[in-house]
């Protein structure tokens, strides 16, 4: 690997080092908190960055333009350093779309996209959800019969979101299996990255294969509608509807089952706060939304780039250097949330200000979808299976190890009676 620690100008106290198997991710987002609201981390690979773990300093950064996505602003990029053999590289350099560009070229990539999918238009994917999860739950049932264990995970929450995504961006749904396989070697933070960077080119070619059909071929589906030709503006070029949908299917795929997993794992974990929902008295709104900001999907989002240098509270990011969003810690600052922020409490004062989808104008486009998703699977699962508990200790869980993502690698349930 040639990618060395970075070296700052400034004497800097030694980098937080993520683990790359992710053993232990409530300690780590301790450690992040402890060490003030922006600090150094080291990413797999030795590459230092800044990250920040301050709600209220996440938002002014979140909307500072000095800070962009344009991995040409990256130092240790420009200057070979980090290179395609970075295990992360996937995460920033993933080709020209609504994710990785700012500004007015941003608000032109990213508004019909963003317009599909609001809070409104995304009732319109309401049956979609309904169905998918009567028939996903029929498949727990079964699976899970006769008091066997069954994975939560990969028989509900991991099929639900790829179907939902795929729909709505008219992917195919005999290419689901394949897709998900792709996704889960994408991710992993043990895949050998020669192997990493042919399945990213898999991804690229199947995804360039279904922008070409889509412009002979229209269907009722979002990337049909990014192809077809404004009726004032510029249309978006293949490369750019190519790079949205990219973004939308993995970003749909993989987050969303961390959300539901995530949750299920929190109720299962605090009995007396599951009996309020399931009785009615706390909202299912309020389970997603405290799922959303105690265990968030997303622990760490990569990554953007200064511009200039920008003064954080005596603190300086340099010109060139990179800067990482730990969503997970911003969801435990106790200046925002309070001194328990580290506890689960559905019973906190709704809406619960978390920022885990984002802030800024990059904020999550389908926040609206995931939630959707969620509040539509979560009261059907407990409605269906009131005694579902979990198969294993809270303790045996496991994450997988994928720095990026805070995700299980299973979650074994029994139904009950
Ligand atoms: C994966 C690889 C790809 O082809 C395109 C993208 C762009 C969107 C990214 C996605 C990535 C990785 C997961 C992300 C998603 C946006 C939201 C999602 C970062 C790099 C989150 O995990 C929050």
């Amino acid at each position: 690997m040639s990618c060395p620690v970075h070296h700052d100008p400034d004497p800097v106290v030694d980098p937080i080092v993520l683990d790359p198997l992710v053993r232990d991710l409530r300690g780590e987002t301790r450690r992040l908190r402890d060490a003030g609201p922006l600090t150094h981390i080291e990413l797999p690979g030795g590459v230092t960055a800044w990250t920040v773990t301050s709600h209220a300093e996440a938002r002014r950064l979140l909307t500072d333009p000095r800070l962009v996505k344009d991995i040409n602003q990256w130092e240790l990029w420009r200057t070979g350093k980090v290179t395609r053999q970075w295990p992360l590289i996937g995460m920033i350099d993933s080709g020209r779309s609504m994710f990785t560009v700012d500004g007015a070229e941003h608000r032109r990539l990213r508004a019909k996209t963003a317009q599909a999918i609001t809070a409104r238009r995304v009732e319109e994917q309401r049956p979609v959800v309904e169905e998918t999860v009567a028939r996903l739950l029929d498949a727990l049932a079964e699976e899970g019969a006769d008091g066997r264990p069954v994975d939560l995970k990969a028989v509900f929450a991991q099929p639900l979101p790829m179907v939902v995504v795929s729909r709505l961006m008219g992917v195919d749904p005999a290419e689901h299996p394949r897709l998900h396989r792709l996704y889960e070697a994408f991710f992993s933070g043990l895949t050998p990255q020669d192997e990493r960077l042919a399945v990213i080119g898999e991804l690229d070619v199947f995804f360039a294969r279904m922008v070409a059909e889509k412009k002979e071929h229209p269907g009722d589906d979002l990337t049909s509608a990014l192809l077809a030709a404004e009726d004032g503006g510029e249309p978006l070029t293949e490369e750019e509807v190519e790079g949205n949908l990219k973004a939308m299917v993995a970003a749909g795929h993989e987050t969303t089952i961390s959300l539901i997993v995530n949750a299920v794992r929190a109720l299962c974990g605090n009995p007396e706060q599951r009996e309020l929902v399931q009785r009615g008295e706390v909202s299912w709104e309020a389970v997603v939304e405290e799922t959303m900001r105690w265990d968030s999907p997303t622990p760490h989002l990569l990554m953007r780039f200064a511009t200039e240098d920008v003064e954080v509270g005596g603190t300086v990011i340099r010109r060139g250097e990179g800067l990482v969003i730990s969503y997970h810690a911003i969801g435990w600052d106790e200046a925002q949330h309070g001194a328990d922020a580290d506890r689960f409490d559905v019973t906190r004062p709704t809406p619960i200000r978390h920022i885990s989808f984002g802030h800024g104008p990059h904020i999550c486009p389908g926040a609206a979808l995931a939630r959707l998703e969620a509040r539509i699977a979560l009261p059907a699962l407990f409605a269906r299976f009131p005694a579902l508990e979990l198969a294993v200790a809270d303790e045996e869980l496991r994450n997988l190890p994928i720095v990026t993502q805070n995700e299980l690698a299973a979650l074994p349930v029994l139904l009950g009676a």
